[in-house]
């Protein structure tokens, strides 16, 4: 499955300057002061596992759970994952939304896949707070589905206080009458994307939350779902969002309901309710101009609420000082443009600037990128720049209706996307690629190099 073309063209690097960046990443990776060093041995392997009780399906897991450990740090810690690979195919590990060194992205841009037996270290400085994930970025249509994915949580030394923080990583699976996970369809799906059948939070399908009454939790809501749009609603009552892929934005923002693509991450506060309470946590109907449109709301979980406690839980009204990377008007100095065209391989040939697998242009550290991120297709594409944060100057000629930081937006059907981001340092071989794992994998994606 591995397409070649990620090898060639464009950049610089041959294995030996790639080797050496690795080497140096590796000894730069140090703790702040008083923070520690955070050892993890992650096992990627074949189990067993019950998606539906009591029907176990074969998953491609993390030391043996859907989805892997939930990995928990401080702003300055240092994370050092050994990767083992027990697979009978390569894997590599990317770690979502970190800014962390080009040669520890772990993709096969910046490193050799790791192979069956072998093991790999990743080590870095973990510079941000927030709700970030790690997942395969090897063979995703078939890794991600089959579960090699996991959440990543970092802290900072003064987070909002709530009574509970919670974790929910989504995810939607498509499995046959024995309960196996089907493998990667043609021509619709390559089209779509998968969105399976059955609904899962963390691992589970559509389990029960229980929650008690009176309290105020954060829950950190991954998307780790192939293809699917989450239009999160949470028994249709208010809660507020404080936080989306690059920690919290600036003040509580009052929602209904909110729009995770996938890999997309949002923080948000529930609650309080009321002693028996029922209520759904669930997607409501979206239109992303699929083939399979989604007309009802689908459950991912029931909050089942029990006997009332104590709450210590309070929402600020200030989380965070985000500065405007850009004050008044400017103009774009690149085009993403998203499209497609059809062929043989994928039925429907994805590309960015009427290219599959694009080599773009370098950018240089220090120089302001705007960029306007056009959507020539049909289709909504959740759009994933690696390594950075951006800022989202406007979605369809408007402004967003708060200021964040972003690793990953959604380019609405021949819509158009301005975003804004500032290479700070971290020179090497970067990407840029839509996260419905079929149209990267048909080629909706760019290479580029960040450099001096
Ligand atoms: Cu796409």
């Amino acid at each position: 499955m591995t397409d070649h073309r990620h090898h060639t063209g464009g950049a610089p690097s041959n294995d030996a300057m790639r080797d050496a960046a690795y080497a140096e990443a590796l000894a730069d990776a140090q703790p702040d002061p008083g923070r520690q060093v955070i050892a993890v041995h992650l096992e990627a392997r074949e189990t067993g596992w019950e998606f539906i009780p009591g029907v176990v399906s074969t998953a491609w897991t993390f030391n043996g759970t859907v989805p892997g450990p939930t990995l928990e740090a401080t702003v300055g810690d240092v994370l050092e994952i050994r990767l083992t690979n027990h697979l009978a195919e390569p894997t590599v590990v990317h770690w979502h939304g970190l800014r962390i060194p080009a040669a520890m992205d772990g993709t096969e841009r910046v490193q050799r896949p790791v192979g069956p037996g072998e093991t790999f270290t990743y080590r870095f400085r973990l510079p941000d707070a927030g709700t970030f994930w790690y997942h395969s970025h090897h063979n995703e249509t078939v890794q991600l589905e089959r579960g090699l994915y996991g959440a990543l949580i970092v802290r900072s030394t003064n987070e909002p206080v709530f009574d509970a923080d919670r974790t929910l990583v989504l995810d939607d699976v498509e499995l046959d009458k024995d309960g196996q996970i089907k493998p990667p369809g043609w021509w619709i799906e390559s089209h779509d994307g998968r969105e399976g059948s059955t609904r899962l939070v963390n691992g589970r399908r559509e389990p029960e939350i229980r929650m008690a009454a009176g309290q105020m939790e954060r829950w950190r809501i991954v998307n780790a779902a192939s293809a699917r749009y989450v239009r999160v609603s949470v028994g249709g009552r208010p809660f507020a969002i404080i936080g989306t892929d690059g920690g919290l934005i600036p003040a509580p923002v009052t929602v209904t309901d909110v729009l995770l693509g996938p890999a997309d991450r949002v923080e948000i506060v529930v609650g309080p309710f009321s002693e028996g309470e029922v209520l759904r946590l669930e997607t409501l109907p979206f239109d992303r101009g699929s083939f399979k449109g989604h007309k009802t709301a689908e459950l991912f979980a029931t909050i089942q609420v029990g006997g009332a406690a104590p709450s210590q839980a309070q929402l600020p009204g200030e989380l965070r000082k985000i500065d405007r990377l850009v004050m008044g008007s400017v103009t774009a100095n690149r085009t993403v443009r998203l499209g497609f065209g059809l062929g043989l391989k994928h039925g429907v040939e994805f590309n960015i600037n009427h290219e599959q697998h694009h080599q773009a242009d370098p950018v240089r550290i220090g120089e302001l990128q705007i960029w306007d991120v056009v959507n020539r297709t049909p289709v909504h594409h959740p759009f994933h720049l690696h390594g950075y944060f951006f800022q989202v100057l406007e979605v369809d000629g408007s402004p967003p209706a708060f200021l964040s930081w972003e690793d990953t937006v959604n380019v609405p059907a021949f819509g158009q996307v301005r975003i804004a981001w500032m290479p700070e340092g971290r020179p090497g071989g970067w990407m840029y690629h839509c996260h419905i794992l079929e149209h990267h994998a048909a080629g909706m994606m760019a290479h580029f190099e960040v450099v001096r």
